[in-house]
């Protein structure tokens, strides 16, 4: 079956979305929604994987939901909702529970370092979570994926999870007359110089919504000089920068800001170190500061316009999740086909 070209992203809503989640995925759904038909996602189901307060959830579905917008999402061309609305996703997550294997979810490293040390406390869904992912991408037959970097681990696993069901279910598939199976095998689609944004504070942990310290990340919703000061207290090395990327080796600070600066200015690297080479961190931050003020204050402005009309967010949601059951009921009866199950 020859899969009609369809992205899907997600998002969850466990708290402030920050810059990473901005240039390594939200922009990138931007920038895709010419070219594709597009579904993205605000992941509630994946968010209690670990706890949230009731009040908080509800609270951070409208602002990602916002931040979807405000940042330039047409919600009419493309299809915005969360997940806990289309029951597809669950019900295909299940099915998943029995395709994929213990050994396969074992070696996932987001579940490693969520879990830390106390493993046996962790949610059995906190386990399963890339059961649930493949389910959002494959409940749409999706053929694209924006995501960050840390995310290619679970892409893979999707990839792995629709092969096997293919696999599996080959006899009946073609009894069926679907001889190339019922999934694609997603693209993961990472790219850029901001794939891994990473924190402010310590330039070997990703930026990160949970990070305990605000000053590690710049929030979408941080006004001017609140973004001014994180970069300006950014943790840096006393060296200059250099003016070609060789010179940002082992020098993950320096690496990270100028990654950030060439993903807002929508060029490279070395192009940025081509203009800034030689310079010192006191004169290039507040030229960084400069940049994210420009590019995030539009969005910002938006975002506190935009959760300020909640009925509107609510109607973009109800409409979205409307839309994307009448896309995935289909296609998960059909699954229920292949599996066997009556009705
Ligand atoms: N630091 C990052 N750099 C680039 N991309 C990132 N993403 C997240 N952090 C970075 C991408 O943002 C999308 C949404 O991520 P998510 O909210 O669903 O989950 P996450 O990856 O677990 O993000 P956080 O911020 O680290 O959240 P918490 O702290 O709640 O776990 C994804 O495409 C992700 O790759």
């Amino acid at each position: 079956m020859p899969f009609t070209p369809r992205v899907f992203s997600g998002v969850q809503p466990t708290g402030s979305l920050h810059l990473g989640n901005y240039l390594g995925a939200i922009r990138r759904f931007v920038a895709m929604q010419d070219s594709y038909p597009c579904l993205y996602c605000v992941v509630d189901l994946h968010a209690i994987t670990v706890w949230q307060d009731p009040t908080e959830l509800a609270k951070a579905t409208r602002h990602v939901t916002a931040a979807f917008l405000a940042a330039g999402i047409d919600a009419e061309k493309n299809i915005v909702f969360n997940q806990s609305r289309v029951s597809a996703h669950a019900e295909l997550a299940w099915i998943f529970n029995c395709v994929a294997r213990m050994g396969w979810l074992n070696r996932m490293t987001q579940f490693k370092e969520k879990a830390g040390k106390d493993r046996e406390n962790a949610s059995v869904g906190l386990f399963a979570y890339p059961n649930l992912m493949a389910a959002d991408i494959l409940a749409y037959q999706a053929t694209h994926v924006p995501v960050g970097e840390d995310q290619k681990q679970h892409l893979e696993l999707t990839r792995d999870i629709a092969q096997k069901f293919n696999f599996d279910y080959a006899e009946r598939l073609a009894e069926l007359g679907w001889t190339d199976g019922l999934f694609p095998m997603t693209e993961p689609i990472i790219q850029g110089p901001a794939t891994r944004v990473m924190s402010l504070r310590d330039g070997a942990k990703k930026m990160s919504k949970s990070d305990v310290s605000d000053n590690s990340r710049i929030n979408l919703t941080d006004d001017a000089d609140t973004i001014a000061q994180k970069v300006r207290k950014a943790k840096t090395d006393p060296e200059p920068l250099p003016s070609e990327l060789k010179g940002l080796e082992g020098r993950p600070e320096a690496d990270n800001l100028v990654g950030i600066y060439a993903a807002l200015a929508e060029t490279t690297k070395e192009a940025v170190l081509a203009e800034h080479g030689g310079a010192m961190f006191s004169a290039f931050k507040p030229a960084l500061a400069d940049l994210a003020v420009s590019v995030l204050a539009p969005v910002n402005t938006e975002m506190r316009r935009l959760l300020d009309d909640e009925a509107h967010l609510d109607a973009v949601l109800d409409n979205g999740s409307q839309r994307a059951a009448a896309i995935a009921g289909p296609i998960l009866a059909d699954v229920k086909r292949v599996v066997g199950f009556v009705g």
